[in-house]
């Protein structure tokens, strides 16, 4: 026995399989064992395969199972990959944990998970991530660290993504598809809305812990970036601390939100993308259709409408009617009476934004709508007063 050479490795990865058998207890070692090692070759393609050559796919997307709905765990597990080992690790399925931003440094001891991508699954992801609020206040280094946790969830038409009064697993960033919003009002289970190939959600039961509040269903053939509940947690939901500390000041000077109790201002800052723009940079255009409502923070915003000069002059000329400064809101109109807006915004000088998409607007500012439409209701006295019957 004394010339048998053990090779480089072997101790390990029979230690790595006992570990997993002793962890696991599966009725059947055979086929735990085939489980086990296929797993371990799939990371070491994948790795390979992400360092040779980006372009081979080193993930196949996570499909929908038609029953019961929610992305096939083997396959997702299967692709997760500890960064710093390259070893394959569980995603244990995570129950209720309760918000808590003192607790994070214990997200500190999670594993970073990252799926493998493709140059051009990360070029899509990329594109899709573009302009989502929830990322707009995260640094450089969380950011990829998001897109290094996401991963790509086909859906077919009628998949139902998520079910209201279910626990949270994953926020879904939409690439593309329709996906309808119910929710159950005294039994009845009522559309409120649509997310139309952008946007995103699932956020609501990670960040606060609480059942899912909507049930999200495809219309069609769509795709899907998934994050998992503990990755989630560890980077959006930290930085949702540090949000509140930075805007807790400044949203309780925004006279719109007076009215609100603070923990739904909070509620508000946990939702809120911030946004810089340019001088002269247009954050509206007059006739599109609307899915955001802006709060400035610093800088200025002119509001400008189309008038015609003439009643012969077919050209419109942009006439600036309003300006909104520090505390100051827009883009409620379109998002109030449902039509493309009303007038174009731009900055004046370099100008930062909050910036509240539809579904939160109308989930978070039923309370403040009184006050806006009264202040609606004074646009067209003054649309009259300025320009008379020749606005288009
Ligand atoms: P979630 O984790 O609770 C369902 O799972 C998701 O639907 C939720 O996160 C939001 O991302 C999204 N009320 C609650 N959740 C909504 C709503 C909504 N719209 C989208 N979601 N309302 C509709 C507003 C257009 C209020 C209905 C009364
Ligand atoms: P929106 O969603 O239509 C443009 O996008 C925004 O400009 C609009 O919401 C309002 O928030 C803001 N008429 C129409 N929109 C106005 C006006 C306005 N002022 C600000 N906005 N008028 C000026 C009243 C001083 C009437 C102009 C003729």
């Amino acid at each position: 026995m004394s010339n048998v050479e053990i090779p480089a490795g072997l101790k390990e990865l029979l230690q790595g399989y006992t570990v997993e058998v002793l962890r696991r207890k599966p009725p059947d070692l055979v086929e735990f064992a085939v489980q086990h090692f296929t797993r371990l070759l799939g990371g070491q393609r994948n790795n390979h395969g992400a360092k040779k050559c980006s372009a081979k796919p080193a993930w196949k997307g996570v499909t929908f199972d038609p029953k019961p709905n929610k992305p096939k765990k083997v396959e997702e597990e299967e692709d997760t990959v500890k960064s710093t080992t390259s070893k394959y690790i569980r995603r244990v399925s995570v129950c209720a944990e309760a918000y808590n931003p003192d607790d994070d440094e214990d997200d500190d001891a999670e594993p970073r998970v990252v799926h493998p991508k493709t140059d051009e699954q990360r070029c899509r992801l990329q594109e899709s991530c573009r302009d989502i609020l929830l990322f707009k206040t995260l640094e450089q280094e969380q950011f990829s660290e998001v897109l290094d946790g996401m991963f790509e969830v086909l859906v077919k038409p009628q998949e139902h993504i998520i079910d209201q009064g279910e626990d949270g697993d994953n926020f879904y960033v939409i690439e593309k598809g329709v996906y309808d919003i119910f929710v159950q009002k005294d039994r009845v289970s009522v559309c409120v809305g649509k997310y139309d190939n952008k946007g995103s959600f699932g956020e609501l039961a990670l960040m606060y812990n609480t059942p899912r509040a909507a049930t999200i269903i495809a219309t069609q053939e769509g795709a899907l970036w998934g994050l998992d509940r503990a990755t989630f947690h560890r980077l959006i939901v930290r930085n949702n601390a540090k949000k509140r500390r930075t805007y807790e000041a400044f949203i309780e000077c925004v006279p719109l939100l007076k009215s609100l109790e603070l923990s739904e201002r909070m509620k508000i800052v946990d939702v809120v993308g911030a946004r810089v723009f340019k001088d002269g940079e247009r954050l509206i255009t007059q006739g599109e259709e609307a899915d955001c409502f802006y709060v400035v923070e610093s800088g200025e915003v002119t509001i400008t409408i189309k008038s015609k000069v003439s009643a012969v002059q077919q050209d419109n000329m942009e006439v600036e009617v309003a300006r909104c400064s520090r505390g100051q809101y827009f883009g409620e109109l379109a998002l109030v009476t449902n039509k493309p807006r009303a007038a174009s915004v731009y900055a004046v000088g370099e100008t930062k934004c909050l910036v509240i998409d539809i579904q939160a607007f109308e989930r978070l500012l039923g309370p403040c709508m009184d006050i806006m439409k009264r202040n609606i209701s004074q646009y067209e006295e003054q649309r009259v007063a300025l320009f008379g019957s020749s606005v288009d």
